[in-house]
């Protein structure tokens, strides 16, 4: 008998793997599309990151604040953002979630929490911060989610901003998917060996794990535990995710013929596909069967497919948008 806290399981299972299932068909639709230089922004695909971005999304409110960077289409999927919008502003188009004016790096939707994107490494984790002050100030039991690379925690701004939270005790989760590069300097150049992130941060007094980044179902559970302990006011929470970006840093192809990695290492993590192994555990415990997934898998595509119809029909915004939504005044020729 299938009790109810199962089946509740079970679907939360089922949603994540779907969420997966859908970034990954928009990320590699992407790519498939890039060249027909309709999209004319700089795009960095997550493509092999799917675990991260829809486990903490799920594991998160509609109501709870996330920020990201320049890899950020996962994150605003995963929270719930609108695919059709994604895919407008990716396009420059006036119906995107920044009317056009963002491209792919800047994903802004506070409809779902998505409070911001910015191509500066490091540039949203205080305004994350400064979101969980929000919270706390406000007295409610919201939750605010940074997502970054390892690159990220190069940056001054990310010490500076843990010891804030630590300090102020604020609701915030950081989210650290370490996928090895910071474009194509591996983790070698640029840190000193055997370096622990979460023991830099413990050290600075955050709770901090680390995780299999391509396994869904254990990012959700640490996350859940996260978040939880987040909300009941045991403060900061620092979780960092091992992974992998499949493609070029930025752009759909792939460029390991580069050098700066080796096919061997990037074939020992495509082995690992986060998407495929979380359909496999849940075929294997009966959630869904192969009817099941041949039918999210076309109806996936098919969403996927009319978001970009929809994308490339729209318009592109007027001229005399331009100026609107600036923070300071910029000088106009008459
Ligand atoms: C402050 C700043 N420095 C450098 C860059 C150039 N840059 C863009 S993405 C990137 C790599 C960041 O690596 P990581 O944070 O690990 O994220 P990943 O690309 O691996 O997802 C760099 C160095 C930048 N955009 N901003
Ligand atoms: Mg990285």
């Amino acid at each position: 008998m299938v009790t109810k806290i199962q089946h509740s399981v079970a679907e939360t299972r089922r949603a994540i793997l779907h969420s997966m299932m859908r970034i990954r068909c928009a990320e590699e639709t992407i790519a498939v599309r890039y060249a027909d230089q309709k999209m004319r922004c700089p795009t960095h695909l997550c493509t092999g990151q799917e675990a991260v971005s829809a486990a903490v999304g799920f594991a998160l409110r509609p109501d709870d604040f996330a920020v990201s960077g320049h890899r950020a289409h996962g994150h605003y999927l995963g929270k719930g953002g609108d695919l059709r919008a994604m895919l407008a502003e990716i396009h420059g188009k006036a119906a995107g979630c920044c009317r056009g004016k963002g491209g792919s790096m800047h994903l802004v939707d506070r409809a779902v929490g998505f409070i911001g994107s910015t191509a500066i490494v490091g540039g949203t984790i205080p305004v994350g911060v400064g979101l969980g002050l929000s919270i706390q100030l406000r007295n409610t039991d919201q939750v605010s989610c940074i997502f970054f690379g390892e690159g990220a925690t190069e940056e001054g701004v990310f010490y500076e901003s843990v010891n804030f939270a630590v300090l102020r005790n604020l609701p915030v989760l950081f989210v650290c998917e370490n996928n090895l590069y910071s474009v194509y300097s591996p983790l070698h150049v640029r840190q000193p060996e055997n370096r622990s992130l979460c023991g830099l941060v413990r050290q600075m007094g955050m709770r901090a794990e680390s995780g299999d980044g391509n396994d869904a179902a254990e990012v959700y559970k640490k996350t859940h535990q996260a978040v939880e302990s987040i909300r009941e006011g045991k403060g900061p929470v620092l979780l960092e995710f091992a992974t992998y970006r499949w493609r070029e840093h930025c752009g759909p192809q792939i460029d390991n013929d580069l050098g700066y990695r080796t096919e061997e290492e990037s074939q020992s993590w495509i082995a690992r596909d986060p998407v495929f192994l979380f359909r496999n555990a849940l075929l294997e415990d009966l959630v869904v069967d192969e009817a099941d997934i041949d039918a999210m898998t076309a109806a996936i595509q098919q969403e996927v497919n009319e978001a970009f119809e929809y994308a490339e029909a729209s318009s592109f915004p007027d001229s005399s948008e331009a100026f609107d939504g600036l923070f300071a005044p910029v000088g106009r020729t008459q």
